[in-house]
């Protein structure tokens, strides 16, 4: 234990605070229990954003050793803790203060849960007895009954003794099971609660086996593999849940050893490499339609999936059986009949299925993979003309081939997601390598986990990271470049400026001097941005500025943006969700 108070801290001005905690030698205070109690169980990041009750707490927490992000708001200190749950499988941190930040951090808190992310979101809270008398505190607010309903668990601590209990709680509650967000209330009073040295330490728990592996009954996997046997055009589905689950090899033997098509959803992307031969992501309208066993690996079949049902999946034609390999068993049903449900860990489904499948399994049959073969590289053939196109401006297509050429030359960099058609376009043309190399808005299509997620993929894996932006996407974190700028990250962040929200050429309808609620300032420098904090900013007009930009930021790992001047008009409402905007019933006559 390396943190109790004998071992002091540096006596600046800075931390004077901090310092008068460091005197008696026999004690420990609440503050260092918290930062071991992280400490003990391998967390050795915090994401957050100071001031009371918690200022001395991210000081203490980088003198005992730990890293300490500092954001400019704290729901991308909370995007960044829920994208590095996702990608080391511990739970990521948020450090807030009390009620306004709270409340900033809570909305990545809630995207954490809807996407099973594993994140901790620690806030500082004020006096109780004046909160539930609601007396006017500081900050008051009742944080703990607001977080309950938005998150996977809410704990409170009281009582120092209590410190090494509730992070133990909350780590089991993240990790376990399906995992998810968890608030953790900590009242300023409980910080300068003191311990005995060793009382304290022995209060604290390290977790063992916090995400147990969880079996899949035999008659379960026997169930599934029986169906899969049957299918004509078996197709199988993997979820970000796949990506999660880090059991690579065996999703990939499953799908080589069966060769059935497979579909990855966005994040799922380079769990296989997108140019495997067995991808049906070049198909996918046409083997959703014409699947006849799916087998869902860590996918919910939720609006993403038009919850399984309607055209997309031809109902017309008679419905899917279904295969569903998931860790809760409540998410079985939750749309549609799902023939064989597969309760457990990803891991050890796949294995169990795989124990099953030996050299005599008839390989999916050749006339259903032929024919989305074909599909594949007729559409790939459609696809090279645009992005090899050099328009002016540049339209989608011409932009992104170039960032799909840098990411097949460094696969091991981090892609980073958002906007409307800028989201769209890169999903599908940007092929992915890696298995957890793109992050993107997830399961509520939310905007601004740009620069957190940018952040901690940085920081969590010290590889490059580019994030690619819809210039509306950008502006919901763009301040966050100091953040970038000042722990000089290898992020490139490239803006897809096309002057609005989705395109930026709408008009008002009322004829007034204010322009229309989808459009920006025209010709905006978000370079500019970047170069203010000590960041490259680059001007891009063409595929090939785009290009030389890019290439020099990921060879440099220097803080960059680029500006990448796209068509205005080429952008369609809301991206490929048209759809989803309700449509008056009096304007369809
Ligand atoms: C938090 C949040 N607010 C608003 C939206 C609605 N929304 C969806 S996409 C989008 C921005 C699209 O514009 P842009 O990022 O510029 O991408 P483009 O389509 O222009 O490429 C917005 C505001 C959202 N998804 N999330
Ligand atoms: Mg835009």
């Amino acid at each position: 234990m390396s943190s109790v108070i004998e071992k002091g801290l540096p006596a600046t001005a800075a931390n004077a605070g901090a310092k008068a905690r460091t005197e008696d030698a026999a004690v420990i205070d609440g503050f260092h229990l918290v930062i071991d109690a992280l400490k003990l169980n391998d967390i050795d990041t915090i994401f957050g954003l100071p001031g009371i009750p918690i200022t001395d707490l991210t000081r203490m927490a980088q003198a005992e050793g730990m890293r300490v992000i500092s954001f400019r708001h704290e729901q991308h200190a909370g995007n960044a803790a829920a994208a590095a749950g996702f990608l080391t499988q511990k739970p990521g941190i948020c450090l807030t203060v009390s009620a306004p930040g709270f409340l900033n951090g809570l909305t990545a808190l809630a995207n954490a849960t809807t996407n099973c992310f594993p994140m901790i979101l620690i806030s500082g809270s004020s006096e109780r007895e004046i909160v539930d008398l609601q007396q006017g505190d500081y900050e008051e607010m009742d944080q703990l009954a607001i977080a309950k309903p938005l998150c996977k668990a809410a704990y409170r601590v009281l009582h120092a003794e209590d410190i090494g209990v509730g992070v133990a709680r909350a780590i089991r509650a993240a990790l376990s099971g399906r995992p998810g967000g968890v608030y953790l209330d900590l009242p300023a009073k409980l910080f300068a609660q003191t311990l005995d040295a060793a009382a304290g330490r022995q209060s604290l728990i390290k977790v063992v086996d916090p995400a147990p592996r969880q079996i899949p009954a035999p008659d379960a996997v026997k169930r599934a593999l029986d169906l899969l046997k049957t299918a004509k055009r078996p197709l199988i589905l993997l979820g970000k849940g796949a990506a999660y689950a880090q059991a690579d090899a065996e999703i990939r033997a499953l799908v080589e050893k069966t060769g059935i098509p497979y579909l990855p959803m966005s994040m799922a992307k380079g769990l296989l490499p997108d140019t495997h031969e067995l991808s049906a992501s070049a198909a996918r309208s046409h083997v959703l339609a014409e699947a006849d066993v799916v087998m869902l690996v860590g996918a919910r079949l939720n609006w993403l999936l038009s919850h399984g049902k309607g055209k997309t999946w031809a109902a017309e034609k008679g419905p899917k059986q279904f295969i569903q390999i998931d860790i809760a068993p409540t998410e079985i049903d939750s749309n549609v009949a799902i023939a064989a449900p597969l309760i457990g860990d990803i891991g050890s489904c796949v294995s169990a299925l795989l124990a099953g499948i030996d050299a005599s399994w008839p390989k999916a049959p050749a006339d259903w993979t032929g024919g989305i073969a074909e599909r594949r590289t007729k559409n790939q053939a459609k696809m090279a003309a645009n992005l090899a196109a050099r328009p002016s401006p540049m339209s989608f297509q011409s932009a992104l081939g170039v960032i799909r050429e840098q990411v097949k030359a460094r696969p091991d960099a981090i892609v980073v997601n958002e906007g409307a058609n800028t989201l769209d376009f890169a999903r599908s043309i940007v092929d992915m390598y890696e298995p957890r190399k793109r992050l993107d808005v997830g399961t509520w299509g939310i905007m601004g986990i740009g620069m957190g997620f940018a952040v901690a993929a940085a920081v969590v894996t010290g590889k490059p990271v580019i994030a690619i932006e819809g210039d509306s996407a950008f502006g919901f974190s763009g301040m966050e470049v100091e953040t970038i700028c000042r722990y000089n990250l290898p992020v490139c962040v490239v803006v897809f400026n096309n002057n609005g929200v989705y395109r930026g050429t709408d008009v008002n309808m009322g004829g007034g001097a204010d322009v229309a609620p989808t459009v920006f300032v025209k010709g905006a420098r978000y370079d500019k941005l970047m170069e203010a904090f000590g960041g490259v900013g680059v001007h891009a007009t063409t595929a090939d500025e785009l290009q030389a930009g890019l290439a020099q930021a990921i060879a440099s790992g220097r803080p960059t943006l680029i500006n990448a001047v796209i068509d205005e008009t080429a952008g369609t409402e809301s991206g490929r969700i048209t759809k989803l905007n309700p449509l008056s019933a009096a304007m369809k006559k």
